[in-house]
């Protein structure tokens, strides 16, 4: 073997038990009580925590967007994801009019892959649908990338779907045996209330979640929960965050459809509260934080199964760039950083007994996986998967400051909130890539992901 680790607690979704987890060529070997090997490297886990390493599916590294590109590349966002213990981040590739779906992913590999610090996979967004690209659908999935998102809003920088294209992608998702992912707010609402609101000289952050708030994303849930469940296709929510879609959720989920949700944490921890902050325009993502009542309704979803999972949604702009908006919510680019606070956030709401444990890693590894088609090469600690370890120290007292966080981004929104306990040690197949506080990988490390679903 190569490493050993010993003595730790070992957590998985189902599981919470001591043994000790040997390790060879990035593989988990063998998991027993007691394991010796005088070759291997020995890591002590007495008194802490063995988890997978998270799985965020939803991350925009270095993508244009608002008029520049997010200021994370791929290798300062994959590093910030090892430093967090997510050992997998599922990146957005958009397709460009006129390119085909390979492409796109090729496209954006080719950029990421000597970059990559973990292991990356992408879902590709269909912006340009032709009856080519229908047809090209079942050779993405023969690729390994057998999931797609459409954005329902976004239609004046061109990348939304309009509800013949979600249809017909929905359609031919389900016959592929791909999944859709949707991004659901509702662009002439947004639209006709910020024009309100501008003629009004209603300018400030708050009017960004005014534009937007609770019942505009509802809507959207609504409609697209509908074409999922005539056509019984699989559909994916990305960052659900309002009360009414997650009850909509919910009830499709009992009636039997194959609905996945996905929350936050921005939209665990913060409310619309933080958009009438003098700093405001730093939070402002969409969808925004919702009310209390919302947040409330997330955290229940989360205890009845109905979140199925979490992501960050990861799309840091700088300060400077975000100042662009500080007279006028519609200048600000949208988007935060959060790829290396999910993991310790939701593990940190467990230690403090809010859920528990394996939850944690249910949610925010193993169901990924699994919806996305790499269990069980990942999102579970199980011989003969990949060795994407975190080992965690329940006892640590961390604050979030921008100065202990490894991406490029200049400020936090995470900025002074305190965590009950820290990722001491992230493997990425049994590479040691980050320590104590300490980035130890290197970019190009990290393997693009071919999956397959069901
Ligand atoms: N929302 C954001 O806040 N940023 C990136 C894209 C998105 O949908
Ligand atoms: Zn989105
Ligand atoms: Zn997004």
């Amino acid at each position: 073997m190569d490493v050993i680790i010993k003595n730790g607690i070992i957590i998985t979704a189902l599981e919470t038990y001591k043994a000790d987890i040997g390790i060879k060529n990035g593989k988990i070997v063998t998991i027993a009580s007691k394991l010796d090997d005088s070759s291997a490297e020995i890591i002590d886990a007495s008194g802490k925590y063995v988890l997978p390493g998270a799985i965020d599916g939803h991350t925009h590294l270095q993508m244009p967007f608002g008029g520049t590109v997010s200021s994370d590349s791929y290798e300062a966002g994959t590093r910030a994801a090892a430093c967090g213990g997510t050992t997998t981040v599922f990146d957005f590739a958009i397709q460009q009019k006129g390119h085909g779906l390979i492409q796109t992913a090729k496209e954006r590999d080719a950029l990421c892959a000597p970059q990559a610090c973990v292991d990356y996979a992408f879902h590709v967004v269909i912006t340009d649908l032709r009856p080519e690209i229908l047809d090209e659908f079942q050779d993405s999935v023969n690729f390994g990338v057998p999931s797609f998102k459409v954005f329902m809003v976004y239609k004046k920088e061109g990348l939304m779907a309009d509800d013949g294209m979600l249809y017909s992608v929905l359609k031919k998702s389900k016959e592929v045996g791909a999944i859709l992912a949707v991004h659901a707010e509702n662009p002439d609402l947004i639209d006709i209330r910020t024009e309100k609101f501008l003629k009004e000289g209603k300018t400030s952050a708050w009017y960004h979640y005014l534009s937007r708030p609770e019942f505009v994303e509802a809507e959207a849930d609504k409609r697209a929960i509908h074409w999922a469940k005539q056509l019984d296709a699989p559909l994916y929510i990305v960052h659900l965050a309002n009360k009414e879609g997650m009850e909509e959720v919910k009830k499709a989920r009992d009636e039997g459809y194959e609905i996945y949700a996905e929350t936050c944490p921005q939209y665990l921890y913060f409310t619309n509260e933080v958009f009438k902050r003098e700093d405001g325009r730093n939070f402002v993502c969409s969808p925004p934080m919702k009310g209390q009542e919302s947040q409330d309704a997330l955290w229940k979803g989360i205890k009845t199964g109905d979140i199925a999972t979490i992501a960050t949604d990861h799309c840091p702009f700088q300060s400077y760039e975000k100042d662009w908006g500080k007279d006028d919510f519609t200048k600000i680019p949208n988007g935060c950083a959060g790829i290396e606070n999910m993991y310790p956030y939701m593990l940190s709401e467990a230690n403090k007994g809010r859920l528990s444990f394996n939850k944690v890693v249910e949610i925010c590894s193993t169901n990924p996986a699994k919806i996305y088609g790499c269990a069980p090469q990942k999102g579970s600690i199980t011989i003969g998967g990949d060795a994407d370890i975190v080992i965690y120290d329940p006892t640590k007292e961390f604050t979030i400051s921008q100065n202990n966080m490894h991406s490029d981004s200049d400020h936090t929104i995470w900025e002074g909130v305190k965590l009950k306990g820290y990722p001491f040690m992230t493997f990425s197949r049994g590479k040691l890539v980050y320590k104590d506080g300490e980035f130890l990988g290197k970019p190009g490390w990290g393997k693009f992901l071919r999956r397959k679903r069901k």
